[in-house]
C-alpha cells in the first residue's frame, strides 16, 4: 500500500475536505518533503489544468499521480451523471472523459463521487441506476484505452441516495459490461454508512481500487476514534495495493493534517 495526499484546485470547493488548496507546485512539493508517494489531485476542469506543471512538479519530486477527481463537475458546473435531462448527461460524461484522458496520461483513474447524482424528482430509483451504469459503460473503455481503471464512490446518505454502501458499488459494478470499474472506498463515507467497515471491505475484496484515508469526523487518520488496524487487516487480506490517500479536512492546518496523515500511515503498516 502506498501513500497519497489531496490538492484542490477548486476555489468553489473551499471548505471541503483536501489538504492542500489552490498551488499545485507548492502541494506536491510539501507531499515530498513529508515523505508521500503521490498526489490525488481535484481540478476545476481539465482545460484549465496546467499539465504541463502537474508532469514537471510529479517528475521534480518523483511523486505519482495517484488518482484524479471530477467532482467540480457537480461543484461548479451542476453536471451529474444522473440528470433528468439528457443534454446535461451528455455533458456530464464529457467532463469526466476529459479528466480521464488527462489521469489516464499518467496511468491514474478517473474518480465518480459526487457525480453520480441522486434520486429525486419522481423519476424511479431504478431510472437513476440504470442511467449512472450507461454512463460508467461509456467511460470505462476510454480509461482501458490509457491502461487505467474508473472509481465509483460510495457517499454517505447526506450526499447521495443512489450508491451509499460498498454492497451498493459492488452491485452496480456486478452489472456493468466494462470490467474496468473498482470501488473507492473512503472511510470517512464507510464510517457513516457501514456496519462493519472491514468486513465490507472483505466482501468487496479485488473490487477495491482506493482507498480514501480519512477518521471517523473527516480529519487526518489518528486526530478521529475509527479504529485503524481491523481495516489495515483487511486491506491486507484482500491484497490490495493501491493508495490510501488523504481525503481530509485540512484541520488544523493543511501541514499538520498532511503530517499527521503520513505519521499514522506509517505507524498503521509497519
Ligand atoms: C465527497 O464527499 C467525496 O468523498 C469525494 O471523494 C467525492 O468526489
Ligand atoms: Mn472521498
Amino acid at each position: 500500500m502506498r501513500s497519497a495526499v489531496t490538492i484542490s484546485l477548486v476555489p468553489e470547493a473551499s471548505g471541503g475536505p483536501f489538504v492542500f488548496w489552490h498551488d499545485l507546485a507548492a502541494g506536491c512539493a510539501q507531499a515530498a518533503e513529508l515523505g508521500f508517494d503521490a498526489v490525488e489531485v481535484f481540478p476545476r476542469s481539465a482545460p484549465e489544468l496546467d499539465v504541463a506543471l502537474l508532469r514537471s512538479c510529479l517528475d521534480r519530486h518523483g511523486l505519482k499521480l495517484a488518482a484524479m477527481g471530477t467532482g467540480a463537475g457537480w461543484v461548479v458546473h451542476k453536471l451529474r451523471l444522473t440528470d433528468h435531462e439528457e443534454a446535461v448527461r451528455r455533458r456530464a460524461c464529457a467532463f469526466i472523459g476529459e479528466i480521464i484522458d488527462i489521469a489516464g496520461s499518467f496511468g491514474a483513474p478517473a474518480i465518480i463521487g459526487s457525480m453520480q447524482g441522486r434520486t429525486e424528482g419522481g423519476v424511479s430509483h431504478e431510472q437513476h441506476l440504470a442511467w449512472l451504469a450507461e454512463a460508467l459503460d461509456e467511460l470505462a473503455p476510454r480509461a482501458a484505452e490509457h491502461g487505467t481503471t474508473l472509481l465509483i464512490e460510495p457517499l454517505n446518505r447526506y450526499e447521495t441516495n443512489l450508491i451509499r454502501s460498498v454492497a451498493d458499488g459492488a452491485k452496480l459494478i456486478g452489472s456493468l459490461k466494462a470490467d474496468n470499474v473498482k470501488l473507492l472506498c473512503d472511510l470517512f463515507h464507510m464510517n457513516i454508512e457501514e456496519r462493519d467497515i472491514a468486513g465490507a471491505l472483505s466482501d468487496a475484496g479485488r473490487l477495491v481500487g482506493h482507498v480514501h484515508f480519512a477518521d471517523s469526523n473527516r480529519r487526518a487518520v489518528g486526530f478521529g476514534h475509527t479504529p485503524m488496524s481491523p481495516i489495515i487487516s483487511a486491506l491486507r487480506r484482500i491484497g490490495f495495493d493501491g493508495y490510501l490517500s488523504a481525503e481530509v479536512l485540512p484541520l488544523p492546518d493543511s501541514n499538520e493534517a498532511a503530517r499527521q496523515t503520513i505519521a499514522s500511515f506509517r505507524a498503521c503498516l509497519q
